[in-house]
Protein backbone atom coordinates (compact mmCIF):
# COMPACT_ATOMS: atom_id res chain seq x y z
CA UNK A 1 0.00 0.00 0.00
CA UNK A 2 1.37 3.58 -0.47
CA UNK A 3 0.88 5.93 2.57
CA UNK A 4 1.45 9.84 1.69
CA UNK A 5 3.10 11.51 4.20
CA UNK A 6 2.94 15.17 4.59
CA UNK A 7 3.25 18.76 5.87
CA UNK A 8 2.25 21.77 4.11
CA UNK A 9 3.21 25.48 4.46
CA UNK A 10 2.48 28.82 3.81
CA UNK A 11 4.83 30.04 0.97
CA UNK A 12 7.08 32.89 1.48
CA UNK A 13 8.26 35.05 -1.23
CA UNK A 14 11.66 33.71 -1.44
CA UNK A 15 10.51 30.01 -1.22
CA UNK A 16 12.37 28.96 -4.47
CA UNK A 17 15.58 30.73 -3.23
CA UNK A 18 15.07 28.88 0.02
CA UNK A 19 14.69 25.10 -1.92
CA UNK A 20 17.25 26.15 -4.70
CA UNK A 21 19.98 26.96 -1.90
CA UNK A 22 19.31 23.63 -0.20
CA UNK A 23 19.48 21.26 -3.81
CA UNK A 24 15.88 21.03 -4.87
CA UNK A 25 15.61 20.30 -8.42
CA UNK A 26 12.89 21.57 -10.11
CA UNK A 27 10.85 18.13 -11.75
CA UNK A 28 8.26 20.37 -13.46
CA UNK A 29 4.78 22.61 -13.34
CA UNK A 30 1.61 21.73 -14.02
CA UNK A 31 -1.80 22.73 -14.54
CA UNK A 32 -5.08 20.04 -13.29
CA UNK A 33 -8.13 19.83 -12.31
CA UNK A 34 -9.64 18.09 -9.43
CA UNK A 35 -12.90 17.15 -8.56
CA UNK A 36 -13.85 15.39 -5.32
CA UNK A 37 -17.41 13.64 -4.28
CA UNK A 38 -19.26 12.49 -2.09
CA UNK A 39 -23.14 11.43 -0.82
CA UNK A 40 -25.51 14.10 0.11
CA UNK A 41 -24.84 13.27 3.56
CA UNK A 42 -21.07 13.57 3.57
CA UNK A 43 -20.43 9.85 4.67
CA UNK A 44 -17.50 9.84 2.80
CA UNK A 45 -15.58 12.43 4.01
CA UNK A 46 -16.73 12.69 7.58
CA UNK A 47 -15.42 9.21 7.43
CA UNK A 48 -12.36 10.97 6.44
CA UNK A 49 -12.40 9.28 3.11
CA UNK A 50 -11.36 11.58 0.39
CA UNK A 51 -12.98 10.40 -3.14
CA UNK A 52 -10.87 12.09 -6.20
CA UNK A 53 -10.94 12.28 -9.76
CA UNK A 54 -7.69 14.09 -11.62
CA UNK A 55 -6.46 13.70 -15.08
CA UNK A 56 -9.06 11.03 -15.64
CA UNK A 57 -7.86 8.82 -12.39
CA UNK A 58 -9.61 8.30 -9.77
CA UNK A 59 -7.86 8.41 -6.68
CA UNK A 60 -9.04 7.75 -2.33
CA UNK A 61 -6.85 8.76 0.51
CA UNK A 62 -8.47 6.75 3.68
CA UNK A 63 -6.65 8.20 7.18
CA UNK A 64 -6.29 4.37 7.69
CA UNK A 65 -2.45 4.75 7.09
CA UNK A 66 -0.82 5.48 10.36
CA UNK A 67 -2.74 7.28 12.96
CA UNK A 68 -6.11 8.11 13.69
CA UNK A 69 -7.60 11.48 11.83
CA UNK A 70 -4.81 11.44 9.01
CA UNK A 71 -2.94 13.73 11.42
CA UNK A 72 0.29 12.82 13.36
CA UNK A 73 0.04 13.53 17.18
CA UNK A 74 3.46 14.12 17.71
CA UNK A 75 5.98 12.68 20.16
CA UNK A 76 6.45 9.44 19.35
CA UNK A 77 9.43 7.36 19.02
CA UNK A 78 11.46 5.93 16.41
CA UNK A 79 12.90 8.00 13.37
CA UNK A 80 15.28 9.98 15.69
CA UNK A 81 16.52 13.25 15.31
CA UNK A 82 14.30 16.54 13.52
CA UNK A 83 11.47 18.00 15.04
CA UNK A 84 9.22 16.07 16.46
CA UNK A 85 6.62 18.66 17.55
CA UNK A 86 6.64 19.13 13.54
CA UNK A 87 4.76 16.08 13.28
CA UNK A 88 1.47 17.34 14.51
CA UNK A 89 1.80 19.80 11.30
CA UNK A 90 2.23 16.28 9.34
CA UNK A 91 -0.73 13.95 8.20
CA UNK A 92 -0.54 10.71 6.70
CA UNK A 93 -3.17 9.23 4.21
CA UNK A 94 -3.35 6.14 2.70
CA UNK A 95 -3.36 6.01 -1.26
CA UNK A 96 -5.61 3.93 -2.99
CA UNK A 97 -5.74 4.13 -6.91
CA UNK A 98 -6.62 0.68 -8.20
CA UNK A 99 -10.37 1.17 -9.33
CA UNK A 100 -11.70 -2.05 -8.04
CA UNK A 101 -10.19 -1.29 -4.65
CA UNK A 102 -11.47 2.07 -4.39
CA UNK A 103 -14.88 0.82 -4.98
CA UNK A 104 -14.89 -1.44 -2.30
CA UNK A 105 -13.93 0.74 -0.08
CA UNK A 106 -16.40 3.32 -1.46
CA UNK A 107 -19.02 0.51 -1.11
CA UNK A 108 -18.29 -0.03 2.63
CA UNK A 109 -18.26 3.49 3.51
CA UNK A 110 -21.57 3.63 2.19
CA UNK A 111 -23.05 0.46 3.26
CA UNK A 112 -26.44 0.68 5.54
CA UNK A 113 -26.81 4.15 4.16
CA UNK A 114 -30.80 4.49 2.72
CA UNK A 115 -32.26 6.66 0.02
CA UNK A 116 -29.17 8.42 -1.05
CA UNK A 117 -29.55 7.53 -4.73
CA UNK A 118 -31.22 5.12 -7.37
CA UNK A 119 -34.80 3.84 -7.23
CA UNK A 120 -36.49 4.11 -4.06
CA UNK A 121 -36.37 0.35 -2.79
CA UNK A 122 -33.00 -0.37 -4.64
CA UNK A 123 -30.45 -1.68 -2.50
CA UNK A 124 -26.62 -0.32 -1.82
CA UNK A 125 -25.89 -3.30 -3.35
CA UNK A 126 -28.44 -3.36 -6.30
CA UNK A 127 -26.94 0.13 -7.26
CA UNK A 128 -23.61 -0.42 -7.38
CA UNK A 129 -24.00 -3.58 -9.69
CA UNK A 130 -25.96 -1.29 -11.70
CA UNK A 131 -23.48 1.42 -11.83
CA UNK A 132 -21.04 -1.49 -12.70
CA UNK A 133 -22.85 -2.89 -15.08
CA UNK A 134 -24.27 0.56 -16.96
CA UNK A 135 -20.35 1.64 -16.64
CA UNK A 136 -19.35 -1.34 -18.66
CA UNK A 137 -17.28 -2.98 -16.20
CA UNK A 138 -15.52 0.71 -15.28
CA UNK A 139 -15.85 1.70 -18.37
CA UNK A 140 -18.43 4.32 -19.75
CA UNK A 141 -22.66 4.58 -19.31
CA UNK A 142 -23.79 4.20 -22.38
CA UNK A 143 -25.98 7.17 -23.64
CA UNK A 144 -24.47 9.46 -21.21
CA UNK A 145 -23.18 12.80 -22.50
CA UNK A 146 -20.64 15.71 -20.73
CA UNK A 147 -18.13 13.65 -18.76
CA UNK A 148 -18.10 10.16 -20.53
CA UNK A 149 -15.86 11.61 -23.61
CA UNK A 150 -14.84 9.29 -26.70
CA UNK A 151 -10.77 8.59 -26.15
CA UNK A 152 -11.15 8.53 -21.64
CA UNK A 153 -9.04 6.01 -19.90
CA UNK A 154 -11.09 2.86 -18.63
CA UNK A 155 -12.71 3.64 -15.58
CA UNK A 156 -12.09 7.33 -15.64
CA UNK A 157 -16.05 7.90 -16.32
CA UNK A 158 -18.36 8.43 -13.55
CA UNK A 159 -21.15 6.40 -14.01
CA UNK A 160 -20.21 4.15 -11.33
CA UNK A 161 -19.92 6.83 -8.71
CA UNK A 162 -23.62 8.59 -9.60
CA UNK A 163 -24.92 4.93 -9.38
CA UNK A 164 -24.01 5.36 -6.04
CA UNK A 165 -25.40 8.54 -5.58
CA UNK A 166 -22.29 10.60 -5.28
CA UNK A 167 -22.16 13.66 -6.60
CA UNK A 168 -19.41 16.26 -6.77
CA UNK A 169 -19.02 18.75 -3.81
CA UNK A 170 -15.71 20.36 -4.84
CA UNK A 171 -13.64 21.34 -8.35
CA UNK A 172 -11.06 23.75 -8.48
CA UNK A 173 -7.77 23.65 -10.64
CA UNK A 174 -4.33 23.87 -9.21
CA UNK A 175 -0.93 24.98 -11.09
CA UNK A 176 1.85 23.20 -9.20
CA UNK A 177 5.45 23.49 -9.48
CA UNK A 178 7.12 20.53 -8.13
CA UNK A 179 10.49 19.82 -7.02
CA UNK A 180 13.05 16.90 -5.83
CA UNK A 181 14.80 17.56 -2.62
CA UNK A 182 17.25 14.87 -0.95
CA UNK A 183 16.41 14.80 2.73
CA UNK A 184 17.69 12.44 5.47
CA UNK A 185 16.85 8.77 5.20
CA UNK A 186 14.61 9.58 2.12
CA UNK A 187 14.16 12.27 -1.02
CA UNK A 188 11.29 14.17 -0.34
CA UNK A 189 9.27 15.96 -3.08
CA UNK A 190 8.08 19.75 -2.64
CA UNK A 191 5.18 20.90 -4.65
CA UNK A 192 4.02 24.80 -4.48
CA UNK A 193 0.25 25.08 -5.24
CA UNK A 194 -1.91 27.92 -6.46
CA UNK A 195 -5.34 27.06 -6.76
CA UNK A 196 -7.97 29.24 -8.86
CA UNK A 197 -10.20 30.52 -6.24
CA UNK A 198 -7.32 32.01 -4.89
CA UNK A 199 -5.39 30.21 -2.11
CA UNK A 200 -1.89 29.56 -2.58
CA UNK A 201 0.48 26.22 -0.10
CA UNK A 202 3.11 24.83 -0.55
CA UNK A 203 3.56 20.73 0.22
CA UNK A 204 6.32 18.55 1.30
CA UNK A 205 5.41 14.56 0.95
CA UNK A 206 7.39 11.47 1.31
CA UNK A 207 5.66 8.70 0.02
CA UNK A 208 6.65 4.74 1.38
CA UNK A 209 5.20 1.84 0.64
CA UNK A 210 5.66 0.59 4.19
CA UNK A 211 3.51 1.67 6.95
CA UNK A 212 7.08 1.02 9.31
CA UNK A 213 8.72 3.63 7.66
CA UNK A 214 6.22 6.90 7.99
CA UNK A 215 8.48 7.77 11.19
CA UNK A 216 11.70 7.73 9.09
CA UNK A 217 9.06 10.11 6.43
CA UNK A 218 8.16 12.23 9.41
CA UNK A 219 11.85 12.92 9.66
CA UNK A 220 13.08 13.64 6.47
CA UNK A 221 9.99 16.13 6.34
CA UNK A 222 10.11 17.24 9.89
CA UNK A 223 14.44 18.16 9.02
CA UNK A 224 13.66 19.94 5.69
CA UNK A 225 10.82 21.99 7.01
CA UNK A 226 13.48 23.43 9.94
CA UNK A 227 15.93 24.02 7.03
CA UNK A 228 13.01 26.11 4.92
CA UNK A 229 12.56 28.00 7.97
CA UNK A 230 9.18 26.90 8.47
CA UNK A 231 7.25 27.56 11.68
CA UNK A 232 6.32 24.98 14.02
CA UNK A 233 3.18 26.33 14.61
CA UNK A 234 -0.45 26.12 13.81
CA UNK A 235 -0.98 23.21 10.69
CA UNK A 236 -1.39 24.69 7.92
CA UNK A 237 -4.55 24.16 6.04
CA UNK A 238 -4.78 22.69 2.82
CA UNK A 239 -6.76 23.31 -0.70
CA UNK A 240 -9.54 21.91 0.04
CA UNK A 241 -9.96 23.45 3.89
CA UNK A 242 -9.97 26.50 2.53
CA UNK A 243 -12.71 25.57 -0.51
CA UNK A 244 -14.91 24.28 1.93
CA UNK A 245 -14.71 26.93 4.59
CA UNK A 246 -15.34 29.32 1.55
CA UNK A 247 -17.97 27.80 -0.27
CA UNK A 248 -19.37 25.28 1.79
CA UNK A 249 -19.45 26.39 5.40
CA UNK A 250 -21.94 23.90 6.77
CA UNK A 251 -20.06 20.72 5.33
CA UNK A 252 -17.00 22.70 6.47
CA UNK A 253 -17.90 23.16 10.72
CA UNK A 254 -19.46 19.47 10.59
CA UNK A 255 -15.57 18.75 9.62
CA UNK A 256 -14.12 20.37 11.81
CA UNK A 257 -16.66 19.28 14.52
CA UNK A 258 -15.59 15.76 13.55
CA UNK A 259 -11.60 17.21 13.97
CA UNK A 260 -11.50 15.27 10.09
CA UNK A 261 -10.11 19.13 9.35
C1 LIG B 1 -6.56 14.09 2.61
C2 LIG B 1 -7.41 15.29 2.53
C3 LIG B 1 -7.92 15.76 1.37
C4 LIG B 1 -7.69 15.26 0.00
C5 LIG B 1 -6.74 16.18 -0.66
O1 LIG B 1 -5.49 15.87 -0.18
P1 LIG B 1 -4.28 16.90 -0.28
O2 LIG B 1 -3.03 16.10 -0.13
O3 LIG B 1 -4.50 18.00 0.67
O4 LIG B 1 -4.44 17.49 -1.76
P2 LIG B 1 -3.35 17.64 -2.90
O5 LIG B 1 -3.98 18.38 -4.03
O6 LIG B 1 -2.11 18.25 -2.34
O7 LIG B 1 -3.11 16.14 -3.31
P3 LIG B 1 -1.79 15.40 -3.86
O8 LIG B 1 -1.47 16.00 -5.20
O9 LIG B 1 -0.70 15.61 -2.84
O10 LIG B 1 -2.20 13.96 -3.97
S1 LIG B 1 -8.85 17.11 1.65
C6 LIG B 1 -8.59 17.03 3.30
N1 LIG B 1 -7.80 16.02 3.62
C7 LIG B 1 -7.39 15.82 4.98
C8 LIG B 1 -6.31 16.82 5.34
C9 LIG B 1 -6.22 17.32 6.65
N2 LIG B 1 -7.09 16.93 7.59
N3 LIG B 1 -5.26 18.23 6.97
C10 LIG B 1 -4.39 18.63 6.04
C11 LIG B 1 -3.34 19.63 6.40
N4 LIG B 1 -4.44 18.18 4.78
C12 LIG B 1 -5.39 17.27 4.43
Amino acid sequence: MNVEVERKFLCSPDIQTKLSDLGAVSVGEMLFSDQYFDSPDWRLTLGNMWLRRRRDCWELKCSDAGSEGGERKGGGGGGGGGDREGDRQCTCYREITELPEIMARVREQLSGREGAGGKAGETQEARVAKGIKESKVYGEMEGETGAEEEGENEGSGVAWVRALGLQPFAEFITQRHSYRLEGPGGVARVDLDSADFGYCVGEIEVMTSNPGNIDVALNTINTIALLLGLSTGKKVPGKMEVYLQRFHPEHYQRLLAKHIL
